[in-house]
């Protein structure tokens, strides 16, 4: 027994007889109300707590006699009931601010369990709860305690949370209320201040900007004070990094208020254009922004916040697409880089302290898009966990027009996130201690577990969709609750002001000087001129070509490195099988070898790393390769352990990091994309199984990787590997939709090619890795081999790595020609061009008349190449694009205007290949050999025309 139990119990041992029903009795009182007992007895139960022979009577009762069945059924029936309320609490909880009841269950009511009030008074509170704070006495006080906690206006779910080491941490700090209403009269007043700048920024626009789109905050403003508290926190933590992302909704409020983006700068942004001058230059803090621009409440930024001393934090807000949640999987490869140190070899050495993410997403998309469960499904798995995100639903009841009910299949927006075992945190937004509870609480869960959790912050939406829907068309009920429901500013300021916390004057005190402060900012901005056209235009940087990079490197250091590649740790137990193969690789850059694609790619890799630029290579089944020819990771038979050939090599100067990645696309690659946004100093490379699965990432590179650097400013060097070429395995695996590529290139966005060299591959790699950080930098997007992984035509010589460097238009291997004599150039690209060298290598034809010629590069198309070519060709009558893609796929569309143009008198231009089609490729291997064979034939059939001819 403590010193103060024992003084406790002298001091009620002093009581007896009547005086003890008279003290039960007012302590029942105290406990309902402390202020409703006498202000003396009230400093009794203040000082010595409860009586302590409420507890003892029970004791001696039980004691004295076998406890009966029906006492064994009440106590059960109370711990259920317990139970219950933990679990079930939600259901009962007031979290709804306006036009939505709560569910209610009759699982939390005494009743269900036969119990009555007395029934629970007579159970010591102890037996139902080991942990019962002081003043919860009995199970009565237990269960109104309980309920208190879990169905008010914040609740709590977390059963689904499988480990207990977790759940013990959720439901202790849950229960001990250690994070709830504990805000001093000062930060009571912070808070309110802090609200009426968000209701105040809102209100300014509205009447300023009349019938302007803004998403605005209302009926959620709390997501500002929620974010305020993420910044405070992890300032207070040294945290390096937090990255954000989040939709339009409340956009423009949490850039001024949390990002800190000056007022004038949104306010020109109503205007015709962004004031520049306003804006910080690129690289520094601030926001960037390409040459054509996007919507206000797209555009991202950054703020740097000093920490006490001379640290500081650096919130960084992505730039976002009008699609929905798609930038949650960039945001995580954000903070995923901002953790890697990739300065060494071996694996990037991964401090979680780092950074951490926040994502805030809207009730109807966090449910609805497949995107939210493959970023959430990326949390956990080595490659890709960044330490927990704090995810945001910023949940207003309603998804544009469409209600909850014919939104989703599930009770609330953030079910989906139960899956993942991420506790889930519902809160009125119209409690603003609540809502900092949430906050507090789940950064703490964050911190300790660097695991997800979610706050489900449930408020309204005051407009419709945007400020110029009428929402009363589609939701009259609701919107008439709305109307009459105030604001949180109003409702926050009548408790404080019963609380004493305020006086009558200082909530209009506070609007006023909002009002005056943003009018003073406003009248002293001067109109903005209308852009010019060349504003609009691509900067130069980006115009020129790529040829200034030397890529060839000196035989030795290519030989020190392919050794380094097939050396094994000492005791290494490497697949016998695999280890064969290898050896087969030992001689390739000897005199008259060759190496094939897996080594020209392996040398790549080394030779970047030796250089000092780290590498990130994903995708499914990477690390292998889906076609076997990779294996940069490898088991020991025996241990299973595992070794990368890439971190044995003794020249590497930076880290090479391989994961395969989950069976994802969009989540993936819009990781990757994120991780080389943030990581310029890294080649950062996605693999798709099969090229065509990209187009389940159709989203990321429409909207982020194809568009960012115009729209945003977004720099990224990123390559993607997508596999492709018709080799008679169906539909599905044989177009990578090249043309798709094709059709967005513009404006220098990014390179496509579809190179058929092991030397092409590797100076094209080299070539991306030198344009890390440099201005000029751009994606990169190879159609890259399957069969010809094996093909001996794809090797190449050790000179070919050793001299020159990537070709955009390259020789025939066997074009058996005069130029002087040539009248059919063929030109073509990818697996195609392999299968016509062998076709003319197997012919008895001279082809004296036939100059081939390969597209490596197909954007920006090598057009100066090819004008020197053409000079060579004085007999030329004709131009023949072939393909194997059908001819509404492919190259054809993208190569004909730019060939159309370099025709000259008398000359034609030629399509030979497949018709339009509407599936990529025939299904039946034997009949695709004999079109794909009829293809070849005729492009190097020395007759002219044929269905598919075009005239010039
Ligand atoms: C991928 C995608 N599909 C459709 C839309 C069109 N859209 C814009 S906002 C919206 C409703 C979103 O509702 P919710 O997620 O609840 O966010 P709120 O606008 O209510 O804040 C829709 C359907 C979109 N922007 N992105």
């Amino acid at each position: 027994m403590t010193q103060n139990e024992e003084s406790t119990e002298r001091f009620w041992g002093s009581f007896h007889g009547p005086n003890i029903g008279y003290i039960e009795e007012q302590y029942e009182m105290y406990k309902e109300d402390p202020e409703s007992v006498d202000p003396s007895i009230k400093e009794l139960f203040d000082q010595h707590g409860a009586p302590d022979w409420l507890f003892k009577t029970k004791d001696v009762q039980l004691g004295d006699q076998a406890p009966s069945f029906n006492d064994v059924q009440k106590l059960t029936s109370a711990m259920k009931l317990v139970e219950a309320i933990r679990r079930y609490g939600h259901l009962e909880a007031d979290i709804y601010p306006v036009g939505k009841e709560r569910d209610g269950t009759e699982l939390v009511d005494p009743k269900t369990y036969g119990l009555t009030d007395d029934d629970l008074r007579d159970l010591p509170a102890a037996w139902l709860w080991d942990q019962a704070p002081r003043g919860v006495d009995n199970g009565y006080d237990v269960i109104r305690y309980l309920k208190n906690i879990y169905t008010g206006t914040i609740s709590f779910e977390y059963d689904h949370v499988n480990n207990d080491q977790e759940r013990k941490w959720l439901l202790e700090n849950i229960e001990s209320g250690k994070y709830h209403g504990d805000l001093s009269a000062e930060e009571k007043r912070q808070l309110l201040d802090r609200l009426a700048h968000v209701e105040g920024f809102e209100n300014f626009l509205h009447k300023t900007f009349v019938g302007q789109k803004r998403f605005s905050i209302e009926g959620l403003e709390m997501m500002v004070p929620i974010l305020d508290r993420i910044v405070k926190h992890a300032t207070a933590d040294k945290i390096d990094n937090i990255m954000m992302g989040m939709a339009h909704r409340g956009r423009l409020s949490v850039l001024a208020h949390v990002l800190s983006k000056p007022v004038d700068l949104i306010f020109s942004e109503f205007h015709h254009s962004p004031d520049k001058e306003l804006v910080p230059s690129e690289g520094s803090m601030g926001i960037n922004y390409g040459w054509s621009g996007d919507v206000k409440y797209h555009f991202g930024g950054t703020r740097e916040v000093k920490g006490g001393d001379e640290s500081s934090t650096r919130v960084t807000m992505a730039h976002n697409p009008s699609h929905l949640e798609f930038v949650n999987p960039v945001v995580a490869g954000f903070t995923r880089s901002a953790q890697d140190d990739r300065t060494e070899k071996g694996y990037p050495k991964q401090d979680l302290d780092k950074a951490f993410s926040v994502l805030i997403h809207g009730d109807a998309a966090f449910i609805g898009e497949g995107i939210v469960a493959e970023t959430l499904n990326l949390s956990g798995l080595p490659g890709y966990q960044i330490g927990g995100t704090i995810h945001l639903i910023a949940n207003n009841l309603v998804g544009y027009t469409t209600d909850q009910e014919e939104g989703r299949s599930t009770r609330y927006a953030s079910d989906l996130a139960k899956g993942y075992e991420i506790p889930v945190v519902h809160v009125n937004a119209d409690d603003p201690i609540a809502c900092i509870a949430a906050i507090t609480l789940a950064y703490e869960y964050r911190k300790t577990f660097k695991k997800d959790i979610l706050i489900d912050l449930v408020g309204y939406r005051r407009y419709g969709h945007n400020e110029m829907d009428e929402p009363r068309a589609t939701q009259p009920l609701l919107y008439r609750a709305i109307d009459e429901h105030p604001t949180v500013v109003h409702s926050f300021a009548d408790r404080l002001l019963n609380e004493g916390v305020i006086d009558e004057n200082t909530l209009p005190a506070l609007q006023e000087k909002v009002q005056t402060d943003l009018q003073t900012i406003y009248d002293s901005m001067k109109e903005n001129p209308l852009p010019t056209l060349d504003s609009i235009e691509m900067p130069e940087d980006l115009a020129g070509d790529l040829d200034q990079f030397e890529t060839a490197i000196p035989y030795t250091t290519l030989k020190a490195l392919h050794d380094g590649l097939l050396e094994r740790p000492e005791g290494f137990n490497a697949f016998k099988r695999l280890d064969r193969v290898f050896r087969r690789r030992e001689k390739m850059l000897d005199e008259g070898s060759k190496a094939d694609w897996g080594t020209g790619e392996a040398l790549a890799y080394a030779s970047i790393i030796a250089d000092g630029t780290p590498i990130r290579l994903t995708g499914q089944d990477s690390e292998r390769g889906t076609f076997a020819h990779r294996h940069l990771v490898l088991y020991d038979e025996n241990t299973s352990d595992t070794y990368s050939p890439m971190h044995g090599i003794k020249e590497a100067k930076a880290s090479f990091d391989i994961h395969n990645s989950p069976l994802s696309e969009a989540g993936v690659l819009g990781f990757e994309y994120g991780y080389s946004v943030h990581s310029q100093d890294t080649l950062v490379i996605w693999e798709a199984q099969f090229g065509d699965f990209a187009n389940a990432a159709q989203v990321i590179f429409d909207q982020f990787i194809s568009s960012a650097r115009a729209k945003w400013g977004d720099k990224s060097n990123m390559v993607m590997l997508l596999p492709h070429g018709y080799e008679g395995q169906g539909p599905e695996h044989s177009s990578a939709r090249l043309e798709r590529f094709l059709q967005m290139s513009a404006e220098n966005n990014w390179i496509v090619a579809n190179v058929t060299s092991s030397a092409q591959l590797f100076h094209l790699l080299r070539r991306q890795a030198a344009l890390c950080g440099r201005k000029e930098s751009r994606p990169l997007i190879i159609m890259t081999p399957k069969s010809l992984l094996r093909n001996e035509r794809v090797s190449s010589e050790a000179k070919e790595f050793t001299e020159g460097k990537f070709e955009p238009l390259r020789q025939q291997p066997n074009s058996r020609v005069s130029k002087k004599n040539a009248k059919r150039l063929l030109l073509g690209s990818g697996k195609v061009m392999v299968d016509i060298e062998e076709a003319i290598d197997n012919s008895e034809e001279n082809f004296s008349w036939l100059r081939a010629l390969r597209v490596e590069q197909i954007y920006p198309f090598p057009t100066k190449e090819l004008e020197h070519e053409l000079k060579q060709l004085p007999n030329l009558e004709e131009i023949v694009w072939v393909q194997e893609e059908p001819k509404n796929m492919g190259s054809w569309n993208f190569v004909s205007d730019y060939l159309r143009d370099l025709l000259k008198e008398g000359q034609t231009l030629r399509y030979v290949g497949r018709p339009d089609r509407s599936s990529p490729s025939i299904g039946d291997p034997n009949i695709h050999k004999i079109v794909q064979n009829q293809v070849v034939q005729e492009a190097i059939n020395p007759s002219k025309g044929g269905n598919s001819s075009e005239g010039n």
